[in-house]
């Protein structure tokens, strides 16, 4: 993994890290740079009002449904509201993939850039004080600038990703993210207003003793998962999962571990979202030594066929994904 030209210290902000770094990015245009700028600073904004839940009235179900026909949580409408402001402004951007809406939303024909995002992952979270996140892939747009926007820019590969990250509104608020050059992470410093960089060229733990898997469905699970439950058991690994897809995968980056979202009976191809929730993670895990497949096939050579497209998902520490597809 490269790393930056000047090793910036722990405390670096997120904005002179992304200038430092821009070197790296084969087009350097600062557009890139640019466009984490405005997700980082949409975040806040959504950060600022995930504290105020409870206090304000901007909890529970908005009485509407999302893309996949599940209830829209006010703050998921809040959130993604936030992220597509940001992102209009911005200009960087030609279109946005999101959870939130049926079909991708055409921002500006002059972007070069293909955004997929989840503005807030994990609902049945936010209403209960559970951490929740925030996950997005970029792209650079395959059609030349100007014209309207085409299917291939937007049914793109994992792979062609040129940055993706994600935010965990947890005990603290992180942005960790790459652009193929390894994975870094700020913590939030909310008296500063600034991210500031905490966990430098995170790696992840070859392997671990965690497996995260909602063992609630294990009824529905393949004998292949089944198998690879049991293993876990037998092995006395430590069973964790929050239910929110950002912070078990954050938790496992930092510590070494396995999550699995598989096919079930009744859900063919799982639940998880290829282009906003697993491409991403899949990215971050690789550049940071891990592994993510669908039991079988690399996550980032998956070629979409629709925006809200789903797959079975195991993501993690290279050698437990390897144990896991053993199974199959
Ligand atoms: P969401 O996009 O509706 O929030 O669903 C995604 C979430 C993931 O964050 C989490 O890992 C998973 O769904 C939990 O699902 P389940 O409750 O079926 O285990
Ligand atoms: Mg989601």
């Amino acid at each position: 993994m490269e790393s930056s030209r000047i090793a910036l210290p722990i405390g670096t902000a997120l904005d002179r890290f992304i200038k430092n770094n821009q070197f790296q990015f084969q087009y350097a245009s600062g557009e890139l740079s640019q466009l984490l700028r405005d997700i980082a600073l949409a975040s806040k904004v959504v950060n600022r009002e995930i504290n105020k839940a409870g206090l304000i009235d901007i909890m529970g179900p908005m009485g509407s449904q999302n893309s996949g026909g599940e209830q829209q949580q006010k703050l998921d409408v809040l959130a993604n509201i936030r992220f597509t402001r940001a992102l209009t402004k911005g200009g960087e951007a030609c279109a946005l993939i999101s959870e939130e809406t049926e079909s991708y939303v055409d921002l500006n024909n002059e972007g070069r850039y293909v955004i997929a995002i989840d503005p807030l992952d994990g609902s049945s979270n936010i209403d209960v004080n559970v951490s929740i996140g925030t996950i997005f892939s970029i792209y650079r747009r395959v059609s030349p600038v100007g014209q309207p926007i085409q299917d291939q820019d937007i049914l793109q590969c994992g792979a062609e990703q040129v940055a993706a990250g994600y935010i965990l509104y947890g005990s603290s608020t992180m942005l960790v993210y790459t652009t193929g050059h390894g994975v870094n992470g700020f913590t939030y410093e909310s008296t500063l207003g600034e991210y500031v960089l905490s966990h430098p060229d995170m790696t992840m733990p070859e392997r671990g003793r965690t497996y995260s898997i909602n063992e609630g469905s294990a009824n529905s699970f393949s004998s292949a998962v089944k198998g690879y439950v049991q293993f876990c058991k037998d092995e006395n690994y430590t069973a964790r999962y929050i239910g929110s897809l950002v912070a078990d995968f954050h938790r496992n980056l930092l510590k070494g571990g396995i999550y699995i979202y598989p096919a079930t009976a009744k859900d063919k191809k799982g639940k998880l979202r290829l282009m906003y929730e697993c491409n991403a993670l899949a990215f971050i895990a690789e550049q940071a030594g891990g592994k993510a497949t669908d039991g079988k096939t690399r996550i980032l050579e998956i070629k979409p066929e629709s925006l809200h497209e789903r797959t079975p998902f195991y993501v993690g520490s290279k050698a437990m994904v390897e144990k896991a597809e053993s199974f199959n």
